[in-house]
């Protein structure tokens, strides 16, 4: 494709990375950094050089943790003035829980109750911090909240000193008159042996019992769903329907194994195409974001290269789409469907009449068994776009 086409980004796609995503040095469980840190100020340079819209941070990818007041307030401001020259914006911020030794067994599900209350005091902080930036996403992933052993941790005590801290930071954000939502992100395990709040499911179901309900929603990751073996999409569609969804994490996945973290795409095309699908077709407003970061095997052309290479997948998917929603074959056996009922608003509600006709009904069972839905067809036409011959 030319170099400037539909599948260039540009910030009105509202493509965000993490400080820690192109930042990231290559330091794993096995190995030490392969690539030196790149300064905040110059990744807002590189990434609004890629059509990049805004970049989002922990804490600590910006302040040293233990950075005294005078060099944080020139860390930021040398920082803003970066933002503003490159007509770059924060628009999520988070906590760093998971760094710092004491947070070994937790933060705001620790069991000494010491941790607890320092882990609210950094965040209380650290949300200063993003609201100062810009920020209007609030980020909890709660990597260290979780256990090795069942022996340790009482696990509905941790529910609930995790919706206090919750109900805390939102009584926070509203005394000081802060526009900040929080978004939620589960993930099953890793780097704990089991997270609490594993999965999209259960954080939803947890985020209705919080005191401020309205406040809260999801980041869900793809990694962390293909991780546990899960439909990514159709949990990102019951957030959406929920209108919970609040941000994203973009990235890919082998499935069954350590959070990969990788560029988003390179992995199972055909989850990520559907992904895109979803967001697209559902009108997402929100960020599309990319946690994710480039291979180890990677110098610091090959980051950018991730980056670049992280956006246009999107773009091209979401080509992909277009051409999915305008295929005249692929559409006849989709409007087939919605003959047979698959319509959007076709849905039964209950009263007395409606009661009464449903038991009266006399059905046609045997051509109800007999029936075939097509889906062969129709999934290899998807997969004949996918794979560019159509
Ligand atoms: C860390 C984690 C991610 C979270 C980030 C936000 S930090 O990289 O693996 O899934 O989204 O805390
Ligand atoms: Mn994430
Ligand atoms: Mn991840």
């Amino acid at each position: 494709m030319p170099a400037n086409d539909a599948c260039t980004p540009r910030p009105e796609h509202h493509f965000t990375f993490g400080l820690w995503t192109v930042g990231n040095v290559g330091r794993d469980p096995f190995g030490d950094p392969v690539r030196p840190a790149i300064s905040p100020t110059r990744i807002v340079e590189k990434l609004a050089a890629l059509g990049v819209y805004g970049v989002n941070l922990h804490d600590n990818d910006l302040v040293p943790r233990d950075a005294t007041t005078a060099e944080r307030d020139r860390i930021v401001s040398t920082f803003k003035r970066a933002l503003a020259d490159h007509g770059m914006c924060v628009p999520m911020a988070t906590t760093n829980l998971f760094g710092d030794p004491l947070f070994r067994d937790g933060a705001f599900t620790s069991n000494d109750a010491r941790v607890r209350r320092y882990a609210l005091q950094k965040t209380m902080r650290a949300i200063d911090l993003g609201v100062e930036l810009g920020a209007t996403t609030y980020v909890f992933w709660g990597g260290r909240e979780g256990v090795e052993t069942n022996a340790a941790k009482d696990a509905q005590e941790s529910v609930k000193w995790f919706r206090d801290a919750i109900n805390f930071l939102c009584e926070y954000v509203r005394a000081q008159r802060y526009d900040l939502r929080f978004a939620l992100e589960p993930k099953p395990n890793e780097p704990r042996g089991d997270i609490f709040l594993p999965t999209i499911g259960h954080m939803l179901a947890f985020l209705y019992t919080l005191d401020f309900p309205e406040m809260v929603g999801l980041n869900p990751e793809v990694a962390h769903d293909q991780m546990a073996g899960l439909d990514f999409t159709h949990g990102v569609a019951q957030a959406l329907e929920a209108g919970k969804l609040f941000h994203i994490d973009l990235n890919a996945q082998k499935p069954g194994r350590f959070d990969q973290d990788l560029r988003f795409g390179s992995e199972d095309l055909k989850s990520a195409f559907f992904l895109v699908k979803l967001l697209e077709d559902s009108g997402w407003a929100g960020m599309r974001h990319f946690d994710s970061h480039a291979y180890r095997t990677e110098d610091e052309d090959g980051v950018w290269e991730f980056a670049a290479g992280s956006m246009r997948t999107y773009l091209i998917l979401k080509e992909k789409v277009a051409r999915f929603n305008a295929d005249a074959e692929i559409q006849a056996l989709l409007a087939d469907l919605r003959a047979r009922g698959a319509a959007p608003g076709q849905r039964v509600r209950y009263s007395e009449n409606e009661a009464r006709a449903i038991r009266d009904e006399r059905f046609d069972l045997d051509a109800l068994r007999a029936q075939g839905y097509g889906y062969e067809r129709l999934d290899q036409l998807t997969m004949e776009l996918l794979m560019g011959v159509r």
